[in-house]
């Protein structure tokens, strides 16, 4: 017989409709997947509820379930949509334990200290989760669990202390059985149904608007082969996108990693993240990987000006660019080419970024706004940068998706916007190239006449 019933919840941000509301990807809800390898492995019965298909499900599913303990994973997009979440559910069940966890919670906890909110999870979610729910069969007592932030009598959060260092092979493998009903709807641009495997977790750069290095203190954590080619030899979906921060740092290890994915029969359409030093050092390994099916790599070009590249701390030249994305076309892989738009941009910035994205004549540019994220330095302290607030003087998380504007701007804010999408409009031509794919054209279209 199961334990406890625990819902886990992935909540419905609110994004820019230009973007068909969910910024061209819904991909699968890994962190919670990983959560409940655990919790299942200790006998409880777990949902997962992805709000972002299933939005107007929540009160129903709630009320039938009859959740002990409901868990929300958050990026800062999502912060005020999963405090909302978790006020429904204790609107339905007042006792329910309700618990936070994710990117935001791990470096701003303190924005979850609400009332609607029992526990906030920072760091790696699947021991403390396990833990929880320990003591909510038990004792009830959570003050002292490593990693988790408990409301005391007096409303306050207090720290269960830190976590043991992180050791990546120690987790479960994630559990794709309960998203079973859903797996066909994820997508990645055309890519659906996607599947998302982790196999490296952290940076060993140290690029400015970046917050993932500060997460893992710069360490770099790595998988063992294996584990990674049992994972991917059980996934369904033709299309794998590896999330590694960056995926090519040890090129040993990945070259290692295509043979064996070879060897165990694993032929998949991936896509993988790939600075382009990385590139250019990897041709013979990312050869390799190009023989396993690797079609395309996401590449932070970031900058097309030394200033900024330094301004980011990207430690590339322009020449390492041009010979990275000469490498790509050699091996025929495909190359989403991401910028980075500085806030101060004028408008004849705007009109060299777009130059540069003709002269490399880039398959497929994609832009996001500089955005402070929390954990890195470009946010102050004190949110003194910050343009846009909630009544309580911190951010308005909401805008936090990199496509919104939050922070000053050289250009008045609405005729940088203007400018801003127009880039979209201007590479139509790259974005229907592809439409022999599917749904990035539908959000880029939308996205293009909205303009
Ligand atoms: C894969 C990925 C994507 C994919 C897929 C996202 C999806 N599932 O739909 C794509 C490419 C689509 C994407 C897009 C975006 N992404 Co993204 N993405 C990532 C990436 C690389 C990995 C996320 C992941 O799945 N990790 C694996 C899981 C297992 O780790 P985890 O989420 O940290 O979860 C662990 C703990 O946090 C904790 N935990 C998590 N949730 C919970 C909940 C509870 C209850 C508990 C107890 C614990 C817990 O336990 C988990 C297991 O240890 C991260 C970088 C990173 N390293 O996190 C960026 C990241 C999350 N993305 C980011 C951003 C900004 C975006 C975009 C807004 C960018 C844009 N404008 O295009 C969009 C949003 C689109 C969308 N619809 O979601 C930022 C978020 C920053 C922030 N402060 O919010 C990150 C951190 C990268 C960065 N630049 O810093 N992303
Ligand atoms: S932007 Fe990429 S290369 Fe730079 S620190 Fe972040 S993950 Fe590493």
């Amino acid at each position: 017989m199961s334990l406890l019933r625990i819902l886990l919840i992935w909540p419905k941000a609110r994004t820019d409709p230009d973007w068909g509301g969910d910024l061209g990807a819904i991909a699968e809800p890994l962190a919670l997947e990983y959560l409940a390898a655990g919790l299942l492995e200790d006998g409880h019965d777990v949902r997962i509820l992805d709000l972002r298909l299933h939005p107007e499900t929540l009160a129903a599913t709630v009320s039938e379930y009859k959740p002990h303990i409901v868990g929300v994973t958050a990026y800062s997009m999502h912060v005020r949509a999963g405090l909302l979440v978790l006020k429904t559910v204790k609107e339905i069940i007042p006792d329910c334990l309700t618990v936070v966890g994710g990117h935001h919670a791990t470096i701003l906890p303190e924005d979850f200290f609400e009332p609607v909110v029992d526990l906030v999870v920072s760091g790696e979610g699947v021991s403390p989760v396990r833990a929880i729910a320990k003591q909510c069969l038990g004792e009830q007592n959570y003050y002292r669990i490593p990693g988790v932030w408990c409301r005391h009598a007096d409303g306050a959060f207090q720290y269960g202390g830190e976590q043991p260092p992180f050791l990546i092979d120690s987790l479960p493998r994630p559990n794709r059985t309960l998203t079973q009903a859903d797996r066909h709807r994820y997508f990645i641009d055309w890519m659906q149904p996607v599947a998302l495997v982790r196999t490296t977790v952290g940076c060993p750069y140290r690029c400015t608007f970046c917050s993932l290095w500060q997460v893992m203190d710069g360490r770099y954590h790595k998988r063992a082969i294996e584990q990674v080619v049992a994972e991917i030899s059980e996934i369904k979906e033709e299309y794998v996108f590896l999330i590694d921060d960056e995926a090519f740092i040890d090129s040993k290890r990945m070259e290692l990693l295509a043979l064996a994915l070879k060897a165990a029969g694993v032929h998949k359409r991936f896509f993988a993240y790939c600075r382009i030093d990385s590139l250019i050092r990897n041709k013979d390994v990312l050869q390799h990987w190009k023989n396993i099916g690797l079609e395309r790599l996401f590449v932070g070009i970031d900058a097309y000006t030394d200033k900024d590249l330094k301004e980011y701390n990207k430690r590339q030249s322009l020449q390492q660019i041009e010979k990275g994305l000469d490498t790509a076309r050699e091996l025929d892989i495909e190359v989403l080419a991401q910028f980075v738009v500085n806030t101060d941009y004028s408008a004849s910035d705007f009109k060299q970024l777009v130059r540069f994205v003709e002269h490399f004549k880039l398959d497929y540019p994609t832009f996001t706004i500089l955005t402070p994220l929390p954990g890195t330095d470009l946010l102050a302290p004190d949110f003194s940068n910050i343009t846009i607030k909630q009544p309580n003087g911190r951010p308005d998380w909401d805008y936090f998706d990199t496509q919104s504007l939050v922070m000053p701007s050289r250009l008045p804010p609405d005729q940088f916007r203007q400018i801003y999408r127009n880039l979209f409009k201007l590479f139509a031509g790259s974005y229907s190239q592809f439409l022999i794919h599917k749904p990035i054209v539908r959000h880029h279209t939308n996205r293009i006449t909205a303009i």
